[in-house]
C-alpha cells in the first residue's frame, strides 16, 4: 500500500531524480512515476548513455486505477496497453532524460526523431504534419551540446503540446532561466515517451521501475479499499 508521497525519490548511477519536479512553464507540481537507464550494447559492453526519470501529475494516479488496479508489477510491465494509457492519459508528464555520457543534440535528437518516425511509419500513420513536427524537433537541439549531467526535458501538456527545454544541472532546471520551445503536435509529444517506455521502447529499466511502482500505488485504490476516489461511507 502507497501514496505518491510515500515512494520517494530514485538514484540510477548517479543521477539522482527527486520524488517531486515542477515543470518549467507549468504550475504544477509532478511526482516521480519511474526512472531506469538507457543502455545500449556495443562490442558485447552494455553502454550506458542516459538515465530517465518519467514525472507525472497525481491525478494519474485514480484514472489508471479504475482499470488497472490490482494488477502486479510483472502483468503491468508486459501490458503494452497499460503504458499506452499512460503515455496517452489526460494527465501532465515531464520526462527528464539526464545524460551519463555526453552527446550533441544532432546525436540525441536524430535517434528519437528516427524512433517516432519508424513507429508511425510502422502504424501507417506518417504524414506531412507528423515530418513537419519531426523537423521542428530536429532544429530544438541544433547547435546544442549535453555533457554529463546535463538534462533535456519535455513536458508533455495534454492534449497536444510537448514542451522542450534544457537545463545544465541534471536537476529540476528551477535554478535557471531556460528557453522553453513547443511543439503543437499531440502524436509527437506522445511518441516521445512512448518510444521511451512503449513497446520497443528504449529503457525498459525505466518501464520497470514505473510499472513496480504504480502496482504499490494502485494498492491503495482496492476496490474496497476507502480512498479518495472510493471514500468509506459513514
Ligand atoms: C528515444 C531514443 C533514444 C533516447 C531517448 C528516446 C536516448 C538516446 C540515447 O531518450 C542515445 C545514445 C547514443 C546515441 C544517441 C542517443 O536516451 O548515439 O526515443
Amino acid at each position: 500500500m502507497a501514496l505518491v508521497a510515500d515512494l520517494g525519490g530514485l538514484q540510477v548511477e548517479n543521477v539522482k531524480f527527486p520524488a517531486e519536479i515542477k515543470p518549467p512553464a507549468s504550475a504544477k507540481t509532478l511526482f516521480l512515476g519511474g526512472a531506469g537507464v538507457r543502455a545500449l550494447e556495443i562490442g558485447g559492453n552494455t553502454v550506458k548513455f542516459t538515465a530517465i526519470g518519467v514525472y507525472l501529475e497525481e491525478k494519474a494516479v485514480p484514472l489508471l486505477a479504475s482499470k488497472w488496479s490490482g494488477k502486479s508489477a510483472a502483468e503491468l510491465m508486459d501490458s503494452v496497453e497499460f503504458f499506452r494509457d499512460v503515455v496517452t492519459g489526460p494527465f501532465e508528464k515531464l520526462t527528464n532524460v539526464t545524460l551519463i555520457l555526453p552527446l550533441t543534440g544532432e546525436e540525441y535528437a536524430e535517434k528519437v526523431a528516427e524512433n517516432c518516425a519508424a513507429a508511425w511509419k510502422s502504424m501507417g500513420i506518417y504524414t506531412d504534419e507528423g515530418a513537419e513536427a519531426i523537423r521542428k524537433f530536429i532544429d530544438a537541439f541544433k547547435n546544442e551540446n549535453f555533457p554529463p549531467s546535463s538534462s533535456i526535458l519535455f513536458t508533455h501538456f495534454p492534449p497536444n503540446t510537448l514542451s522542450i527545454s534544457f537545463s545544465k544541472d541534471g536537476c529540476s532546471g528551477e535554478k535557471q532561466e531556460e528557453m522553453v520551445r513547443k511543439i503543437e503536435n499531440k502524436l509527437l509529444s506522445e511518441s516521445v515517451l512512448e518510444s521511451i517506455i512503449g513497446k520497443n521502447g528504449v529503457s525498459p529499466a525505466a518501464r520497470l521501475s514505473l510499472a513496480t511502482r504504480f502496482s504499490q500505488l494502485f494498492n491503495h485504490y482496492e476496490p474496497n479499499t476507502p480512498n479518495i476516489c472510493n471514500p468509506k461511507q459513514i
